[in-house]
Parts: C-alpha cells; sequence; structure tokens
C-alpha cells in the first residue's frame, strides 16, 4: 500500500458527507450555557418523571446507575451552525426509564438543574432516540457539557439535549421550554432547518 493517511482512506471527510442545510463542520466541542454551570453533589442527584401533579418515577444516582445503559455514537447538531460528527456517549435510554409508566401524555417538558427547560414530545424520546448520559467519549461527563448526566437527544437541534438534566414533566398539551419561549423553534428538527418559530 502507498501512504494514504488514514484521514483520507477510513474516515468521513468535509466533502463526502451529509450535514443538515446551514451547518458546518467542527471538530472541537464548544460550550454552550445559558447560565452559570449548577454543582449538583452525586449524593443530592435524583432524576424524577411526573406528570405535572404526581412523582411516577424516581432515581437517585446508585439506582440510575444500576439501570442497564448504552453506548452510542451519535452526530450533534447546533442551532449556532456547528455539527460535530460521531460523538460516543454512554448512557440509559429513555425506554429503559419511561418502560413502566402508563401514560396518555403526548409532550415532554425536560427539566434541569439551574432551570433550564426545553419540550420535546413523547414520541421523540422513545425508540431508542434519547438518551440521559453520562459519560462522553469514555470519560465522566465533564460538568460544563452537563455532568453528572444530560438529556442527549441528537435528532433535534442540540439546544433540546438538556445539561443537567434532572427530570421530565409528562403533559397533555405542549408548552415551549427556555430556548423555545424566546423564539427558538417548538420542535427543532436539524435536517428541516426549523431554528426560529417561523421556520417551518
Ligand atoms: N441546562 C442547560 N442545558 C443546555 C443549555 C443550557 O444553557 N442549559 N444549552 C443548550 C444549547 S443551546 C446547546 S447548543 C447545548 C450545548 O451543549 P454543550 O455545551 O455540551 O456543547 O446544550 C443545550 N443544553
Ligand atoms: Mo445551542
Amino acid at each position: 500500500m502507498s501512504i494514504i493517511s488514514r484521514g483520507f482512506s477510513g474516515r468521513r471527510t468535509p466533502t463526502d458527507v451529509q450535514l443538515p442545510p446551514g451547518q458546518y463542520l467542527t471538530t472541537d466541542f464548544p460550550v454552550l450555557s445559558a447560565g452559570p454551570t449548577p454543582h449538583v453533589p452525586l449524593e443530592k442527584w435524583e432524576f424524577v418523571i411526573d406528570d405535572g401533579k404526581n412523582v411516577l418515577q424516581r432515581w437517585d444516582w446508585k439506582s440510575f446507575r444500576n439501570l442497564p445503559s448504552e453506548t452510542v455514537t451519535v452526530d450533534l447538531h447546533c442551532v449556532t451552525r456547528w455539527s460535530k460528527l460521531g460523538t460516543s456517549w454512554e448512557g440509559v435510554s429513555l425506554d429503559t426509564l419511561l418502560a413502566d409508566i402508563k401514560t396518555d401524555a403526548s409532550y415532554t417538558l425536560v427539566r434541569s438543574y439551574g432551570d433550564y427547560t426545553t419540550n420535546v414530545p413523547l414520541k421523540d424520546l422513545l425508540n431508542k432516540q434519547a438518551w440521559i448520559a453520562f459519560r462522553y467519549d469514555g470519560q465522566d461527563l465533564a460538568p460544563e457539557h452537563g455532568g453528572p448526566a444530560r438529556l442527549l437527544v441528537p435528532h433535534l437541534y442540540l439546544w433540546k439535549s438538556a445539561k443537567w438534566v434532572r427530570g421530565v414533566t409528562l403533559m397533555h398539551e405542549d408548552k415551549p421550554g427556555f430556548w423555545e419561549g424566546l423564539g427558538y423553534h417548538i420542535y427543532g428538527d436539524p435536517w428541516r432547518e426549523q431554528r426560529y418559530s417561523g421556520d417551518r
């Protein structure tokens, strides 16, 4: 074999990769946070699923980490136009977390420590489309990227992947979260370029 660098032979390159419209590739991992990084000690951490009235399920860190987890490799698309491909995460799927819950709700509001929220239709959290991730690239998730744990819902713009996640509220009607209430799209599909509320 001749001298072909691995970068040319083995990996997707910017020219042959399909990016959502208006996105560019980046290889670093920018930090985007609307406020300060909340620091939640693991002894105090909990993840709660509720229906707006009652707690349906609650995990502390230990019981959460005893749930079966998965390693996934996904592409990230931020509404500020950077995309990062082939990122590797470990997390618990929302399928696992929602498995014992009977509900006729269609929407959710994902809630974070530090009061960030984002709305995601319930069906978008199911069928191996979303995880509560606690490891990135083989390491415990860094606080600035949402550690101890964040939502990872990579088929939507990255603002939906709530960092420092603390729970999910099941809802019968859709309700905007933090960025959605400030003019970002209620759903946020990067392939349909649903950046702002006026975009279809
Ligand atoms: N709790 C919380 N989650 C958040 C945010 C935030 O400000 N607070 N920013 C969102 C936005 S706009 C983006 S692009 C991603 C950025 O994730 P990163 O900082 O790990 O790149 O987190 C999302 N999740
Ligand atoms: Mo973002």
